[in-house]
């Protein structure tokens, strides 16, 4: 089982990124298990039961799980994953055996990582709509992470955010680890994220050929 950890800064598109790569994983025939942390509320697992157990029926409503952190969202799945620990080994209680769990972190700061004990894969989402200032200011979430996902594309233009400058600033703050541009409102840049994700996967011997 391949545990995905997702993180990066308020309303970046984490939620969005889950649902759309739980929809992908499911037409490849793996079964996934959704995980989110919200700080105050359990608004994103509502949203997610909304569209991907009740409208779309892509996962039971077993295989999701909320978790309201209460405090800072970085120590929940950093400093003390054990709530998140806890919620994977009863997701397999109750769902079997999963090929994938998405894990949701709140919405945090550049700062934020995961524990290797709770995420076996990063993916670190930034949007435009701040402007073109990240990736280049850095950060270990940014930089760290194994996948770093530039979203909201489609709203560049309305804050001059510089997608080549936001491109030469990653590859040299990543060091070559791969990014990609992309629109999960839109759909440009979502197959180059998956062939990269699911090559990444296969490489890293999380996932079969
Ligand atoms: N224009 C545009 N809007 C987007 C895109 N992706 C997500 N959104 C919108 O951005 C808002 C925030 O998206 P979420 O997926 O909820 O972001 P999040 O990172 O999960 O937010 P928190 O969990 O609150 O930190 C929603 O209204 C989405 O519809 C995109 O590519 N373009
Ligand atoms: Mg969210």
């Amino acid at each position: 089982m391949i545990k995905i950890g997702i993180l990066g800064p308020v309303g970046s598109g984490k939620t969005s990124l889950i649902e759309f790569l739980a929809k992908e994983f499911t037409k490849r025939g793996l079964k996934v298990g959704i995980i989110t942390n919200d700080v105050v509320s359990n608004a994103d697992a509502m949203r997610v039961y909304e569209d991907l157990v009740v409208k779309e029926k892509i996962i039971p409503k077993e295989n999701l799980v909320g978790i309201v952190t209460g405090g800072c969202p970085h120590t929940a799945i950093r400093e003390d994953p054990s709530l998140n620990l806890r919620a994977i080994d009863n997701l397999i209680k109750k769902s079997g055996d999963l090929d994938v769990v998405l894990i949701e972190s709140g919405g945090d700061n550049v700062m934020s990582t995961f524990s290797p004990l709770l995420a076996d894969y990063t993916i670190y989402v930034l949007d435009t709509s701040a402007g073109d200032k990240y990736p280049g200011k850095g950060g270990l979430g940014i930089s760290e992470s194994d996948l770093l996902v530039v979203n909201k594309i489609d709203l560049a233009p309305y804050v001059n955010a510089n997608l080549n400058k936001m491109r030469k600033d990653a590859e040299i703050v990543r060091k070559g680890k791969p990014t990609v541009f992309v629109s999960l409102k839109t759909g440009e840049g979502l197959q180059e994220l998956m062939e990269i994700l699911m090559e990444d996967l296969k490489v890293v011997g999380l996932l079969g050929s």
